[in-house]
């Protein structure tokens, strides 16, 4: 039982041995942060450059995907306090025409564990959907996923729909993945950007404090 044989079972897409490594890692008093980053995100950073040079195909990709989230579902539970005080209310989600959403969930797990509440709004969400939702909840953050570089000026339609509603100054927004800059955030006139989960749920904080 470790990291490597976890990341292992990742690669594979081998849900069942994905789910019963993180359970025993737990059990055995693993630290939840490192079972995630060394076993389980170790795992897809093998997964990603092999599906770049055509080693891996969407159905493989997909079952690692799946035995990742599983995985992840689990340290989730001992991650999030059920006590933790709620310090902002954020909304998230994966801009419109883009499925990705692995990185997104990290995030919002991230954003969580530091007190926030989070809705998720899922996957090839729509500006129009995003604003429903700021009316709705009135969230300090939203925050923006995109992992193609195809759907990045998606996030900047959900800039411009807020503006066009009257809503901009009442949220902050934050934008994401892999394709995503600061540089990038800086010319769709988002509030901030991070470049991983934990530095994720300290922009946030950060930006609750302003
Ligand atoms: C898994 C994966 C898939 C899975 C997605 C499963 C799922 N449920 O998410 C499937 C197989 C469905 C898929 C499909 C496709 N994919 Co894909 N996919 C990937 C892969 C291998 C890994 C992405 C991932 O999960 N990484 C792990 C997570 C943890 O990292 P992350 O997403 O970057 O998130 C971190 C940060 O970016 C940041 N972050 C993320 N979101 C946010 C949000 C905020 C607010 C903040 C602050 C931070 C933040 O924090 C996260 C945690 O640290 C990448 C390759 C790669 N190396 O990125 C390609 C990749 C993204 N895919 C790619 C492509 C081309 C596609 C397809 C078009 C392929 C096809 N021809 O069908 C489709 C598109 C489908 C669609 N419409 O969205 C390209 C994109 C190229 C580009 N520049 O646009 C990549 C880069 C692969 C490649 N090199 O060719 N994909």
């Amino acid at each position: 039982m470790s990291y490597t044989e976890l990341c292992a079972e990742v690669v594979n897409g081998n849900e069942s041995k994905v789910i019963e490594l993180t359970k025993s890692l737990l059990e055995a008093g693993y630290d939840p942060l490192e079972i995630m980053n060394k076993g389980l995100i170790a795992g897809m950073d093998i997964v990603g450059p092999r599906f770049k040079n055509g080693e891996m195909f969407v159905p493989e990709v997909l079952l690692s995907a799946r035995a990742l989230h599983s995985g992840i579902n689990i340290v989730k539970e001992a991650l999030v306090g059920t006590d933790i005080p709620c310090i902002g209310k954020i909304v998230l989600g994966t801009v419109k025409s883009d499925l990705h959403d692995i990185g997104k969930n990290l995030v919002g797990m991230m954003m969580e564990s530091a007190g926030f509440k989070v809705i998720d709004l899922g996957v090839d969400v729509p500006e129009e959907t995003f604003i429903e939702a700021v009316k709705e909840h009135k969230p300090d953050i939203l925050a923006l996923s995109a992992l193609l570089t195809t759907t990045m000026p998606n996030m900047k339609s959900v800039i411009d729909a807020l503006k066009e509603n009257g809503l901009r100054d009442k949220v902050k927004v934050i934008i994401g993945g892999a394709p995503v800059s600061q540089n990038f955030a800086d010319e769709i006139g988002a509030d901030g950007y991070a470049p991983e989960a934990a530095s994720a749920a300290a922009l946030c904080k950060q930006l609750i404090a302003e």
